[in-house]
C-alpha cells in the first residue's frame, strides 16, 4: 500500500461526505497519484465501516464494467466490485429523490441471488449456477461522486464503484428457467427503448462476472455469502436520468422493473 491508514480514512471520509450530501468532488487519484489497488479497496471498505458503525446492513455485492458497452463508456478495461447496504436498495415502482443524487445514471443488470457461500479462487460459471437460488432483472442506479462522471478504475474503486441505488423486481427465475446469455435487455426511459442488449454482453454470460467477484474476493480472504443480492453489472451503458423520468426495465423470460425519478 502506498498511503497511510490516516489518508485512506480522511479520504473515505470525504467521498461518503460527497455520497450522501450530493456534492461532486475531483478524483482522488489527481492528489494521490501513486495510490495502488489495495489503498483504492482500503477507501472503499473504510466507507463500509463508516456505514456499519452507523447501523447499516450488507444486502449483497455488485460487479462493475463488466460489458464492453460500460468499458468503453468509461475508457477502461477491467471489473471493478463494490458493496450494496440496506440504504441504497430501493422498492419496485418506488419514487427515487433526485435531489440527493448528483448526476445520476440507470442501467439494466441481472440480479443474482445466492444460496451458498461462494469462496473464490476458482470459482467458475458452473459453481454459481449452482449456489445460486434465483436469478431476477434489476435496475442499477449508479451516481460517480467525481466531476463530470469522470475517473480511474482506482478512484472508481474507492468510490464504491459509483454506488447510489438500485432495485431488483420482476420475476425471480430459476437459472435453468432462461438462458441468461441470449435474454434480451430492453430499457426504457418515458416509454421510448434507450438501451438494449443481451445477457452475454456480461464477460459472455452474466454468471462470470460472479464467479470474478468471488475470485476477487479469495485474493482477499472473503466470500460472496450466503443470502446475498449481487449485481453482476451493466448490460448496456448507462443511461442519465432527471426528476419526472420513469425507467422500465424488461428482461426476455424475467419480467420487469421500474423506477420513478422525482
Ligand atoms: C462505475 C460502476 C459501473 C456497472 O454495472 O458497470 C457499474 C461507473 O460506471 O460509474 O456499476
Ligand atoms: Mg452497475
Amino acid at each position: 500500500m502506498a498511503l497511510d491508514d490516516t489518508t485512506i480514512a480522511r479520504l473515505a471520509e470525504h467521498l461518503e461526505r460527497c455520497q450522501l450530501e450530493a456534492r461532486d468532488t475531483t478524483k482522488i487519484t489527481d492528489d494521490h497519484p501513486d495510490m495502488d489497488w489495495a489503498d483504492a479497496y482500503a477507501v472503499q471498505d473504510r466507507i463500509l465501516q463508516r456505514k456499519l458503525q452507523r447501523g447499516a446492513r450488507v444486502v449483497g455485492l455488485k460487479c462493475g464494467l463488466t460489458s464492453h458497452a460500460k468499458m468503453k463508456q468509461m475508457g477502461v478495461s477491467e471489473p471493478v466490485f463494490g458493496f450494496l447496504v440496506d440504504e441504497f436498495a430501493v422498492a419496485e415502482g418506488a419514487a427515487v429523490s433526485t435531489k440527493a443524487l448528483i448526476h445520476p445514471k440507470v442501467e439494466p443488470e441481472i440480479a443474482f441471488v445466492i444460496k451458498r457461500e461462494l469462496r473464490g479462487p476458482g470459482c467458475h460459471l458452473a459453481a454459481v449456477l449452482a449456489a445460486t437460488d434465483f436469478v431476477m432483472p434489476g435496475i442499477e442506479v449508479i451516481d460517480s461522486r467525481y466531476r463530470d462522471f469522470r475517473f480511474d478504475l482506482k478512484s472508481v474503486i474507492a468510490d464504491n464503484t459509483s454506488a447510489a441505488r438500485f432495485v431488483v423486481g420482476g420475476n425471480a427465475c430459476a437459472v435453468d428457467e432462461v438462458d441468461l446469455r441470449l435474454c434480451g435487455v430492453v430499457l426504457e426511459k418515458n416509454g421510448w427503448p434507450v438501451a438494449l442488449g443481451a445477457g452475454a454482453a456480461v464477460l459472455g454470460h452474466p454468471a462470470a462476472a460472479v464467479a470474478a467477484l468471488a475470485n476477487h474476493l479469495g485474493r482477499r480472504g472473503r466470500s460472496i455469502p450466503a443470502g446475498s443480492v449481487v449485481l453482476s453489472g451493466g448490460v448496456t451503458e448507462a443511461v442519465s436520468v432527471a426528476a419526472g423520468d420513469c425507467v422500465a426495465l424488461r428482461v426476455q423470460g424475467m419480467g420487469q422493473v421500474s423506477l420513478n425519478f422525482v
